[in-house]
Formats: C-alpha cells, structure tokens, sequence
C-alpha cells in the first residue's frame, strides 16, 4: 500500500466555488481540533453544530457553523473539522488562508477520500464511486454509484474472492500431501466449483458493464450509405436539429456528436458521413473519421432505406467484435408498419421511419436492452474499465485453471492460475494496490473530496 507521508493537516473548501447559500471548508489531520480552535475558539463538542465567530490574528471573517468529527469515525478516519461560512468565495478563499498560515496544507484533488482509503474507511471500489455519485449523469447511474459505495459490489468481489481462496486451499492441499490421498485429479467436485466460480465471475461482469455504460456512457454510431437518413435519425433521437439533413447524398461530412439522454441513459450519438467513393479531399477525410469512429463505438446502428436490400457489416469492413444493429429507414416510403426482427442473415434489425418517427421507441428500447438499463436482475455497479479489466484477467485465469485441471496433471500450474486471479480481483477493492494506480485513481477527483 502507499507509502506516502499522510501525517500533515489538509484544509480545501468541499463546496464548488462561486457564491452560495453556504460553502463548506474541511479540514483534515492531525492538528485539524488545534487549528480549529485557533480560529473558532471554544471548539463544539463532538458532531454538534455551534456558531462561532471566525477570526484570525488579522481579524474577523465570518460567523459560522462549526463541526468537528473527531476520528477515527470521521470521514478521513482522522480528526475532521467543518465550517459552514456565507456562501461566498472571498469568505472561503480567507478562511482556507487563515488554516494555512497556522500550518495546514492545501490538500490535492481526492486527498480525503484518499486518506478515507489509506486509513481503512471505504476500499477502493467504494472510493471510485464517491467520485462516481458526484459525476453521475443520470437517476440510474446515481443509483448504480451509491450501489457501489454502499460496498454491493465490494462485497459480490470479496465473495468471490473467498470462493477461490478454497479452492486454492483445496487445490494446495492436493499437492502438499498426495501421499495422504488428497488427489486433486480425483478430486469431482473441483471441476463443477471451477466452472461455477466462472459463471458467477460472469455475472458480476455483466453488472459491472453495465455499470460501466451508465457511468461512461453508450458510444452509438450512426453508419451507413450517404442520404440513408442518418441526420435524419440523429435529429430524432436528440428531439433537436443537431445535425443538417437535405436530399443531397454527402450533406454530412464531419462526424457529428451529441450527448443525448434515451430516457435518462447517457448516450453519446456520433452522425457521420455516408460512406461511398470520396468526390473529393474533404468527403475523403470524412469516411476515414467515420471508419474510425465505428471502430471505437460500443454500437454500430448500420442505416439503410427500407426499400434497398439490407447491408451487411461486412460490406462496411467493421472490426468483427463490433455490435451492429440495422436499422431499415424510410418505412413510410413503403407503406410499412415499424418492427424490429431479425433479417434474412440473423442480424437484428428496426424498421423505422426517421421521417415520421414511428419506430422510434423500438429503436430506443433495443438501445436499453443492449446497455442492459433499467435490466432488475441485480442492477448495476458503478463500474469502470479498470474493474472490468480485472475481471476479465480473474476470470481468463480461472478458465486457464479449469483446462489445465481437465488436461490431466497440473495442479501446481492450476493453482497459480488461481492465485493470478485472486489477485486480480484484490486490485478492485485495494486489497492489493500500488502508489501509481491510487494516483491516477485520486488524481480525477474534484478538490475537497
Ligand atoms: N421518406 C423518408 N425520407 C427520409 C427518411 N429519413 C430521411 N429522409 C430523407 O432522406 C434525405 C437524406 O436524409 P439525411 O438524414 O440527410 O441522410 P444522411 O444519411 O445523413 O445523408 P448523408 O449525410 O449525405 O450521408 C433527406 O431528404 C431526408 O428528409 C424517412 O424515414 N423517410
Ligand atoms: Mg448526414
């Protein structure tokens, strides 16, 4: 874990600046009660508000609320003070310049929730989602956050965490004493816990993804053959003309981009150029940013008129782990009524009519099918993609162990696998962690965090 010195008193205001109300200044540390009490003396007993004059050897600043949270049960775990000043900015910078002068230091984006962190307060999984609750954009993704910083998905990882650490034990135990009869191979029951272990690996993987759209959101990109109606389609889902649209086929020739919400699922559309041979250098350069962008969307929507035969992801050269859904365009052209299906080749499909709109709320729900929003099995973590990295790595190392197990006799290599994984699991909650990894992770917070 760190090895950082994090013995100093920090001071930052915890509301975002600008007049206010009320704005906020904490401090944390050390000799957070004798700074306190060097500006607001005599300090309130333990978690009672009292109003105090606030002043410095230069003079008064202000009258305010005082609080102070001694730790460890404080939110650092540390000696924690707060005041409540008028909401203004001159105010706060004054008072946090007070606190400095007698000693504290300015702290860091994310330094408290870090210090939280190091002194066992939130793990790191929960620590990632303080930041998450505050930066979420929607309702679901609020909730999904405070999922996560309640300790659900620290707790489904720990689980699993426990479930290998058996089956190491089993597994060691195995090899420690073949002698006594312990033989892993004949051991039945490890087979079906392996593949067990890796369905509920899975599971968690499949939350924290979804987790991971709701925090980061869904990248749809809107593809397909010039004057297919992509604008057209773009501009429905947004409810505004974002995009220009005219019967000229090559009206699009940058890639478009709107954050839109499909009914409080954060999803960025990208509208880009209709992909043909290039009439010119600018059109040119407008396919090569459309490609790149369908390279890098979590959803390629392929837009095509109803009335042509249906494209194929293959005419577009997608990447093969690119998720497609086609969307049939111009429905009211031909009379037909808006569906979605299957095509002749398997992909699945909408009918719709970006014109008229009808369709529209069947494209919108596939759209929240496949980020799994508002799916109740479970619901969702605030996940992000180093969580879903690691996971990944436990669960392929789990699997590497269940072939090597299946191959016949290698249950030292197994076992290994195993640590692998658990370990990869450890670097979610923090269990295992390094000075870099919690820099990057803190570093990202808002100051007064
Ligand atoms: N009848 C009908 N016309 C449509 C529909 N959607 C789009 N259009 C028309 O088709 C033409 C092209 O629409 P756009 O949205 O600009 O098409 P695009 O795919 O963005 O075209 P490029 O940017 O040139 O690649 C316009 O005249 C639209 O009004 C639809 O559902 N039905
Ligand atoms: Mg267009």
């Amino acid at each position: 874990m760190s090895s950082l010195p994090e013995d100093d008193t920090i001071v930052a205001p915890a509301t975002p600046p600008g007049r206010g109300g009320v704005s906020i200044v904490r401090l944390s540390g050390p000799a957070a009660l004798d700074l306190a009490r060097r500006v607001a003396e005599p300090l309130p007993a333990p978690r009672r508000a009292a109003l105090r004059a606030l002043r410095t050897p230069d003079g008064p600043i202000d009258r305010g609320l005082v609080l102070v949270f001694p730790g460890p049960d404080s939110f650092t775990g540390e000696d924690v003070v707060e005041f409540q000043l008028h909401g203004s900015p001159v105010v706060t910078t004054l008072l946090v310049r007070a606190l400095v002068a007698l000693g504290a230091r300015e702290a860091g984006p994310g330094e408290f929730t870090r210090r939280a962190f190091l002194n066992g307060r939130l793990d790191l999984a929960q620590a990632e989602a303080v930041a998450d609750l505050i930066a979420s954009a929607s309702a679901e993704a609020a909730r999904a956050a405070l999922r996560s910083l309640e300790g659900e998905f620290s707790a489904r990882v720990t689980a699993l965490v426990e479930d290998l650490t058996r089956l190491r034990v089993r597994l060691e135990a195995g090899l420690d004493f073949p002698e006594e009869g312990v033989d892993d191979l004949a051991d039945p029951e490890l087979d079906g816990l392996l593949a067990g272990l890796l369905q509920d690996l899975d599971a968690v993987r499949r939350a924290a993804d979804r987790g991971r759209v709701l925090r980061d959101g869904l990248t749809l990109v809107i593809a397909g053959p010039p004057n297919a109606g992509k604008s057209s389609l773009l501009n429905r889902l947004a409810g505004y003309e974002a995009a220009i649209v005219t019967e000229l086929p090559g009206t699009t020739r940058d890639l478009v981009r709107e954050d839109i919400l499909v009914d409080g699922m954060p999803v960025r559309v990208v509208d880009t150029a209709g992909l043909r041979k290039a009439g010119d250098r600018v059109e040119e350069e407008g396919i090569r940013r459309a490609r790149e962008a369908m390279a890098r969307a979590d959803l390629v929507l392929l837009v095509g008129a109803g009335d042509e035969p249906p494209l194929a992801p293959g005419d577009f050269a997608l990447p093969a782990a690119t998720p497609v859904l086609r969307v049939r365009n111009k429905t009211d052209l031909l009379g037909l009524p808006p569906a979605t299906g299957r095509g002749p080749d398997g992909l699945e499909e909408v009918r719709l009519s970006a014109l008229t709109g009808a369709g529209l709320e069947l494209l919108r729900d596939r759209l929240k099918a496949f980020a799994g929003h508002g799916a109740g099995e479970g619901g969702s973590y605030a996940a992000r993609r180093r969580h879903l990295e690691a996971l990944d790595r436990a669960a392929g190392a789990v699997a590497r162990a269940l072939e090597l197990l299946r191959a016949g006799n290698t249950a030292e290599l197994a076992a290994e696998e195993l640590r692998v994984a658990q370990e990869a699991l450890g670097e979610i909650t923090g269990a295992v962690s390094t000075e870099d990894l919690l820099g990057r992770i803190f570093s990202e917070f808002c100051i007064g965090k």
